[in-house]
């Protein structure tokens, strides 16, 4: 059930790696940015500004479902399961999942960020004394070792909330649910949150919000870039630009060079067009069938399926293997 164990990387590694990812993704036409490196210390905080605009339904949404479910959620998992949630930044959600579900053998936080996961861990131990809280720092996306508490549990149960599913390409999502499937093992059962297909007006809404926020979050990608990799981005001479893609189902979002112009980044020179764009970041949106049919590919079934009233956002919760006659 579980393969190699893998540490997360060091920081000198973790360093190069964004500076090779960075040139290499300016190098490209066209240009474009992994999302993941939105979260530096200012972006995660941004990302909880976020969340809070009244225009950025997604996590209200969310948390009034599983508020609202969590009952019905917790009759799906199995007495003794062990929960495992992966990518876990705050703790706020399953915290909802913990208290409504009782009986489980332990949590298992995994993330990459060692520090947060820590102090989430040692709040949860406070605040839920008899459940034993085992925190993997880990890259969520490849595989990892299990605490023996989890492996030894009449089965495990992923957690996937927050629509961070919609940040992977279709086909990449479809090898993360195999992986999840692969890291559970039989008898798994895995809950993920998901952002719906809506109108676009309401999606180009939430990522274009009044008071500029998201528009900072998209910008700091280029002002750690500075920071870190000694860039020489004009932060004022770049455009955030947010739309949804209808055909592909996706926000996208970028950052507009408003002019021609000339960027150092670790002593390399990249030259921008006017008008032309940095990709940083794509939110896949899915149906409840559209993400079912993925899911279903990779051997899950689906279970249930909660919406709010709204239909803005789901939590869908899948079996691994065959339908039961
Ligand atoms: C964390 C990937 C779910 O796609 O809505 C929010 C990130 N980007 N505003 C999303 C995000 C711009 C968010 N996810």
């Amino acid at each position: 059930m579980v393969a190699l164990a893998r540490k997360a990387q060091p920081p000198d590694e973790e360093a190069s790696t964004f500076a090779a990812d960075v040139l290499a993704g300016l190098a490209a036409s066209p240009k474009r940015l992994a999302p993941k490196y939105f979260y530096d210390d200012a972006g995660s905080l941004l990302f909880e500004r976020i969340t809070e605009l009244p225009e950025y339904y997604p996590t209200r949404c969310e948390l009034a479902i599983l508020r609202a479910r969590a009952g019905d959620i917790a009759q799906l998992i199995p007495a003794g399961a062990a929960l495992v949630e992966f990518g876990t930044g705050s703790t706020r959600k399953a915290r909802i999942l913990l208290r409504a579900a009782r009986k489980l053998s332990c949590y298992v936080p995994v993330d990459i960020s060692g520090d947060m996961l820590e102090r989430e861990a040692a709040e949860l131990r406070r605040d839920f004394p008899a459940l034993p809280v085992l925190p993997v720092t880990a890259d969520f996306t490849k595989d990892f070792a299990l605490p023996d508490a989890a492996r030894a549990a009449p089965a495990r149960v992923g957690f996937f909330p927050g629509s961070t599913i919609g940040n992977f390409e279709p086909h990449e999502a479809a090898g993360f649910l195999a992986h999840a499937g692969r890291m559970l093992g039989p008898g798994a059962q895995l809950i993920v949150g998901v952002d719906l297909i809506k109108s676009a007006d309401v999606l180009k809404a939430a990522y274009n919000d009044k008071a500029g926020v998201t528009a900072k979050f998209n910008l700091n990608l280029l002002k750690r870039i500075n920071r870190e990799l000694a860039g020489t981005f004009k932060l004022d001479t770049f455009e955030h630009h947010a739309f949804y893609n209808r055909e592909r189902s996706r926000i996208e979002m970028h950052l507009a060079s408003l002019k021609r112009q000339k960027v150092k980044v670790n002593g390399e020179t990249i030259d921008f067009r006017a008008g032309e764009t940095i990709h940083t970041e794509n939110s896949y949106k899915y149906s409840v069938e559209s993400l079912a049919a993925l899911a279903r590919g990779v051997g899950w079934q689906p279970a249930a399926a909660f919406t709010d009233p709204d239909q803005y956002f789901s939590i869908q919760v899948f079996r691994l293997g065959e339908e039961s006659a």
